[in-house]
């Protein structure tokens, strides 16, 4: 980001927050980002909220405004965040995110040869390539920019040859929007979401006459790339065979991840009769899984989900799979947390287990 973009004295354009505090509110998580109020992302089962008030931030964009309203144009923020999700060798409740913002005025788009012509701005009907009020011209300026700040940033991280796809997206805060998808142990995996800012959110910041795009990406998946890093719980790891690998005074050094033999896994299936409908959700439980069996637990998946055809009674079945990466887990430790996740599930949601 600082080679790419300086300003006329050679100075970073970008300035960088990193120490704004993770418990925001509702209106910077939520309100001011345009997300709708029976948005699926406010839900309780999604997010660490503290209070009726307050949350865990789930994204870094949840600083965005505030920092606008100061008056910044250019600007990176990097935090942890926070989501109840689900869980495999990409996902973590706790994560890092890098989000970006980039405002542009109409001499940043049109450059010196600027006449009255050019426009940022014009009305009309709203379409999956740009918003309702602005110009061609702005948008492809913009798309073109952030396209190619992203894959100049993925390629100097990841190397010219890193497989790469754009995939479109929606989020309530930017319009048109994509991901980024790159090759991760030959599976498509998402690094990031972007798009052109709703200007409705510039013109609630108090910012006139500019248009800008904003990014967020997850910064352990882009490490896991980096490094060949195979699951995303060894950043969590206290073992000095991971921390003595990354042990350089130059943080460019490279790295391949040696893992240190992968232990062999234990899986064991649990199911259960729900109770009454909207009494829980799957996230309720992967919350449980993981404050119980905590980092032996690499993955849960769904395997089943039945309705019963007469009594209309639902069950679920999850197949958990327990892997250490100290040592190879026995069968009968496995079996222990397996049966107090067992049993913390029924006291906790009233399920029911079957044989
Ligand atoms: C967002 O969080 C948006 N705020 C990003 C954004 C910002 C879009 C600004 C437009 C403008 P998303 O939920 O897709 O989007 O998360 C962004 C990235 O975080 C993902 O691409 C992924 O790299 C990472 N990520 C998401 N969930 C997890 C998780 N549970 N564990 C690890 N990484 C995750
Ligand atoms: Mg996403």
């Amino acid at each position: 980001m600082y080679s790419l973009y300086k300003n006329n004295r050679g100075n970073p354009l970008f300035s960088v927050y990193d120490q704004l505090l993770p418990v925001v509110n509702l209106n910077q998580n939520f309100d001011s980002l345009l997300v709708p109020k029976n948005h699926v992302s406010r839900q309780k089962s999604d997010n660490y909220y503290i209070n009726q008030n307050y949350l865990l931030r789930a994204h870094t964009t949840a600083h965005q405004t505030e920092l606008i309203q100061m008056g910044l144009d250019n600007f990176l923020v990097v935090g942890d965040v926070f989501r109840r999700d689900s869980i495999d060798s990409s996902h973590y409740p706790v994560f890092h995110q890098v989000d970006a913002v980039r405002l542009c005025s109409k001499h940043d788009v049109f450059g010196k040869n600027i006449t009255s012509e050019h426009s940022l701005f014009e009305e009309r009907e709203i379409t999956e390539d740009h918003q309702s009020c602005h110009s061609d011209a702005a948008v492809n300026f913009l798309t073109q920019d952030l396209k190619s700040c992203l894959i100049s940033l993925a390629t100097s991280v990841f190397g010219k040859d890193v497989e790469w796809r754009w995939v479109s997206a929606s989020f309530p805060f930017t319009h048109p929007s994509w991901e980024l998808e790159i090759k991760l142990c030959d599976k498509w995996t998402e690094i990031l979401g972007c798009g052109i800012i709703k200007q409705d959110i510039l013109k609630n910041s108090g910012v006139r006459e500019k248009v800008g795009w904003a990014f967020g990406l997850g910064l352990e998946r882009w490490a896991m790339k980096l490094y060949n890093i195979p699951d995303i719980r060894v950043f969590w790891s206290t073992d000095p065979r991971f921390h003595e690998q990354f042990d350089f005074e130059d943080p460019s050094t490279p790295v391949t991840f040696q893992s240190y033999s992968k232990q062999p896994p234990c899986i064991n299936d649990i199911s259960f009769w729900l109770p009454e409908e909207g009494k829980y959700c799957s996230e309720d439980f992967y919350d449980l899984v993981r404050s119980i069996g905590d980092d032996l637990v690499e993955k849960v998946e769904l395997i089943d989900d039945f309705l019963h055809p007469k009594k209309k009674t639902r069950s679920h079945c999850y197949r958990i799979t327990y892997r250490s990466w100290q040592k190879a887990l026995l069968q009968e430790e496995a079996n222990v947390v397996h049966q107090k996740i067992a049993e913390a599930a029924q006291n906790s949601f009233g399920v029911q287990l079957r044989c």
